[in-house]
């Protein structure tokens, strides 16, 4: 276990409430899309790779704090975790027991989809972003293009997306299909066309937005994204720093869902330090409620993404003979 011991906690109670008609429909016969109009999945990012403990002292980066948050979330209304650990010095790392540890710690303490970020730090190497999968997640993000990033460069070469869109369906594991810029729906059609769907078939993506070097975080630039994505995929949509409401608001209303988190935002409002990743979700399940689509529960999250839940630690079967 990393980050100090970590005994089991009690697994939170989901806060959500959801239509019954959505509860009671099986995913095999509702179409997805019917699935996420009703309710809203709200992933959230709580750590990412670029922001500094000592600049945002709620910002989750050992396995406990990330499992406390993760919980907290849990209770607030969100369904899936978007996940990056850090080391000792809590810098982002991408090492390979500590995110075997992390997934397994986050499936023992919630009920959350457990997401791997693939996409690292833009100064992570390939191989170890396509080692990430080892740690067989439920779900894994798979960035779909170059782009700046502030004064960096994310890098996605074309060959690479291939090869991660590949593992991750050879290993079972959901893809979300990360969206920094119109482009980028563009190449998600065209890695569909030539190498087939994800595992378990469903296309689910996460439009991030108002990063430096991407699309813009507003209303405009949303629609156009969502008009050029795949018939039948979901979508959850992100903004970045100041656009977190104008994007939230407007991929409410275009029938989208949530990614909200420290990763994307350290602020509630201009000037104001969020208190950490649970208020973030829970402003967030506030407006999912007042535009009428009720936070989904991990488990209408797993059925919508067709991930199914693993067990927390693997049954071994029993040697024969
Ligand atoms: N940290 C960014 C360079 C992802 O998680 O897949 C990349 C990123 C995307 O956050
Ligand atoms: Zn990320």
């Amino acid at each position: 276990m990393v980050g100090g011991a970590l005994s089991r906690p009690a697994k939170a109670s989901p806060a959500a409430r959801v239509p019954a008609c959505v509860s009671a429909c099986r995913r095999d016969t509702l179409p997805a899309v019917a699935a996420s109009s009703a309710g809203t999945l709200i992933t959230v990012a709580p750590t990412g790779a670029e922001t500094a403990k000592a600049d945002a002292p709620a910002l989750p980066v050992t396995l406990a704090e990330l499992v406390a948050d993760a919980q907290a979330c849990q209770a607030e209304g969100a369904g899936l975790v978007h996940v990056h650990v850090r080391d000792e010095a809590a810098l982002p790392t991408l090492d390979p027991a500590r995110l075997r540890d992390t997934v397994q710690a986050l499936r023992e303490a919630t009920d959350l989809v457990v997401q791997l970020s693939t996409g690292g730090a833009v100064t992570d190497p390939e191989a170890a972003r396509l080692a990430v999968l080892d740690a067989q997640p439920d779900s894994a993000s798979c960035s779909m293009g170059t782009l700046n990033f502030g004064d960096d460069v994310f890098t996605n070469r074309w060959s690479f997306i291939v090869e991660m869109h590949g593992r991750m369906r050879d290993r079972g594991i959901g893809a979300e299909y990360e969206l920094f810029d119109l482009g980028h729906v563009s190449a998600l059609h065209r890695l569909l066309d030539r190498h087939g769907p994800p595992a378990g078939g469903h296309v689910h993506c996460d439009l991030v937005m108002g990063v430096p070097g991407g699309m813009p975080g507003t209303a405009a630039a949303l629609v156009a994204a969502v008009a050029a994505l795949p018939a039948g995929a979901t979508w959850s949509a992100t903004g970045v720093g100041r656009s977190t409401l104008p994007v939230a608001l407007a991929a409410l209303s275009a029938g989208g869902h949530l990614r909200v988190g420290m990763e994307d935002t350290l602020s509630i409002a201009p000037g104001v330090p969020t208190t950490g990743n649970p208020e973030l979700v829970r402003r967030a399940a506030d407006l999912a409620r007042l535009a009428q689509r009720p936070p989904l529960t991990p488990a209408q999250a797993h059925g919508m993404l067709g991930v199914p839940a693993a067990p927390a630690s693997p049954v071994r079967p029993t040697p024969l003979g």
